[in-house]
């Protein structure tokens, strides 16, 4: 039987206490999978602190290398700017051209088998907008002024754009929404708009996407508003998801993966929590879910089934959660509920 080789990335924070417990979940599944195999990696503050890097080159060279696909944790910024410092989330993204980070938001029905309240998906293109990091500050006649470049390619938007056709088209409405704010930024935003608006007659498609209904919203507005699928620029992206989690209850239920054409890294949406870190209650379940994305995305289905089914009843039973979901268990009696669930 081959194995697969997940890189294991936990970085700072609560990713220490989460990524096992979705290390624990993948193995969990047999022979559902490939032997699974992982390799532990460093990225994250405290690896800044320790050795200056916050990427070692070593961690980009071994998931290149060595691994089928990766999870991440969550990273620790300083809110302030610290020299040689940059965000290794971000310059991962960029090595390994995850140019995509979906995003999916989705409720438990009840009872099994019923429709969820909430059921869409964020896909968020994953390499540029403001992302691209050029900021700069500089003394002009009214003092301190600064500024911040924001890049979109037709490149990366038709991509993106393509990935959320594809998604889009798998899902019972086929509704997709393009995100933009092209009534202020029309040059920026109107190319994103405009790209992926012609992505179905790219050349080769022939008709493949005939049956997604393109709609478009403004960023500001379609937050209060349900889509199915959105396709969004980064930094609207980001935004969108992590207000779509106050669907759901909880930013610790809400997962992702970081998707290029040759690699996947899950990833839960939130951050390091440095106010509940330590305390042993972070809520596992956007990681374990995220597991399941990375499994599903590789065409592991019935192990990402698993994993996605144990989760729901584990959520619809009620009685086993962390306390951002109201309960009073913790990161190890939660996990320990999926385990036996799967
Ligand atoms: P956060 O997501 O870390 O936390 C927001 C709130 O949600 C907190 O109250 C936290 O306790 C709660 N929360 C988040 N995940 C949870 C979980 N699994 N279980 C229970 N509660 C959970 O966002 P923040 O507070 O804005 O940022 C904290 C740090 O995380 C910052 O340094 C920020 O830069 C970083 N961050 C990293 C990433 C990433 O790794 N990709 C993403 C967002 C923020
Ligand atoms: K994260
Ligand atoms: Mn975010």
């Amino acid at each position: 039987r081959k194995t697969l080789k997940i890189g294991l990335i936990p970085a700072d924070g609560i990713g220490r206490e989460v990524i096992p417990a979705a290390k624990q979940a993948i193995e969990a599944l047999g022979s559902d999978i490939p032997r699974p195999e992982f390799i532990d990696l460093l990225a994250g503050w405290e690896t800044f602190t320790k050795t200056g890097n916050a990427l070692p080159h070593e961690t980009v060279d071994v998931l290149r290398n060595e691994c089928d696909c990766a999870l991440f944790g969550s990273v620790s910024s300083p809110s302030k700017k610290v020299v040689g410092y940059s965000s290794p989330i971000v310059a991962l993204r960029k090595e390994l051209d995850l140019y995509a980070n979906v995003r999916p938001v989705l409720s438990v029905a009840p009872e099994a088998g019923q429709q969820p309240a909430v059921d869409l998906i964020v896909v968020r293109e994953n390499t540029e907008c403001l992302y691209v990091k050029q900021e700069e500050q500089t003394i002009g006649e009214n003092g301190k002024e600064a500024r911040a470049t924001r890049v979109i390619t037709e490149r990366a938007s038709r991509r993106i754009g393509q990935m959320a056709f594809e998604l889009a088209l798998a899902r019972p409405r086929k509704h997709l929404t393009i995100i933009h704010k092209s009534n202020v930024l029309s040059i920026t935003d109107g190319l994103f708009r405009e790209t992926v608006r012609k992505v179905p007659t790219l050349e080769g498609l022939n008709g493949k996407y005939d049956d997604v209904t393109i709609m478009e919203q403004l960023v500001d507005s379609a937050v209060y508003r349900v889509f199915d699928v959105m396709v969004a620029p980064n930094l609207y992206g980001d935004i969108l998801s992590d207000a779509a989690a106050a669907l759901v209850g909880s930013l610790g239920l809400v997962p992702s993966i970081n998707a290029g054409d040759s690699f996947v890294m899950g990833e839960p949406v939130h951050g390091s929590a440095p106010d509940i870190v330590g305390k042993g209650i972070a809520n596992p379940l956007a990681s374990i879910r995220s597991a399941a994305l990375m499994l599903r995305h590789l065409g592991y289905t019935k192990g990402a089934d698993r994993l996605d089914l144990a989760v729901d009843q584990v959520i619809r039973e009620g009685v086993t959660l962390t306390p951002d979901l109201k309960g009073t268990s913790s990161t190890t009696e939660v996990l320990n509920a999926v385990l036996k669930r799967i």
